[in-house]
């Protein structure tokens, strides 16, 4: 799906994502089949990723709509989308159709398990953004509750970890006391049904934004991508869980050699495959439906 088959302003861009300006209170949320590891996009779509992630969000903005509103208005692609000439099926089933909202300058993570960045401060700390733990964490170890981890959205590199005293000074007590209470509920639902399921959801980043005075969930939603997916029956403390969907990818460029810097290597199509086919089971297992039944999910 190339940049030209939307026929709008394009107002971000991320890795994998491409927001554009539908109208004034409308913005336009596509999801490329794009894939990074490693922090390099690889050359290689992955066929659906775009189309498998928008049902994800889809379906958890459904479950978790009881704990705070969200943007989400339509995931049908409006005509105005659509570049002359082209269709709308190359948009159909990646696209989203939100509220525009005042995003807050924070990073909504929330951890259940001790993985990640959360790890490495542990190792040095003995605490997880400014909080003492106990002693003798070991890795990918689940935390006695889940825990609200903000961190700054740096523009270049990655972000910083904060405490929450300092997402206070960031956008003041009220604020950031509901946007602990929205990351910490939507987490906590969102990994109980995936446990239910066989999928640990170890951590997630929520971004939040105002919309009609209120906070609501924006961005995507406890997807693979926004979120660590371990196999539940694959999980050990101490160790690296496999990461649901990325790892036949990561595991595969490992053993390439390369020294993970541009440009990437060619991939096979059978890893391009098996890549997809995990993203698909991903969304399945989740939402007990079937993506083929996702509006262009055969491949379309
Ligand atoms: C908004 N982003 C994220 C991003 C690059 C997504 C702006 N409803 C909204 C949203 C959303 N979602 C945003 N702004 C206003 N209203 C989300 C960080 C960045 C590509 C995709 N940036």
């Amino acid at each position: 799906m190339g940049m030209s088959t939307v026929a709008l302003p394009r107002v971000a861009s991320g890795k994998v994502r491409d927001i554009y300006q539908l109208d004034d209170d409308h913005l336009l949320f596509v999801t490329s089949d794009r894939i990074s590891a490693f922090d390099v996009v690889m050359a290689e779509p992955i066929p659906d990723k775009g189309r498998v992630l928008t049902a994800v969000t889809a379906f958890w903005l459904d479950r978790l709509s009881g704990i705070a509103p969200h943007h989400l208005v339509s995931t049908a692609v409006p005509e105005s989308a659509v570049a002359p000439g082209e269709t709308a099926q190359a948009l159909e089933g990646r696209t989203m159709v939100v509220r525009r909202a005042e995003m807050l300058p924070l990073e909504c993570i929330v951890r259940g398990y001790l993985s990640g960045s959360a790890w490495a401060e542990y190792t040095r700390t003995q605490s997880m953004h400014g909080r003492p733990l106990p002693a003798g964490m070991r890795r990918s170890e689940r935390l006695p509750e889940p825990v609200f981890t903000p961190s700054t959205k740096a523009t270049s590199g990655h972000d910083q970890n904060i405490t929450f005293d300092e997402a206070v000074r960031l956008v003041g007590a009220e604020t950031a006391g509901e946007a602990r209470r929205i990351s910490l509920e939507a987490y906590r639902q969102g990994a109980a049904l995936a446990a239910e399921r066989g999928i640990i959801i170890a951590d997630t980043k929520f971004e939040l934004g105002v919309i009609d005075g209120r906070l609501a969930i924006c961005d995507e939603v406890l997807t693979p991508d926004s979120s660590r997916f371990w196999p539940a029956d694959a999980w050990e403390p101490g160790s690296v869980p496999p990461a649901f969907d990325k790892q036949p990818l990561r595991d595969w460029l490992e053993a390439t050699g390369w020294d993970k810097t541009p440009p990437p290597p060619v991939l096979p199509p059978d890893v391009v495959r098996k890549t997809r086919d995990r993203y698909v089971e991903a969304y399945e297992r989740l939402s007990g439906l079937s993506f083929g039944d996702w509006p262009g999910g055969r491949g379309g």
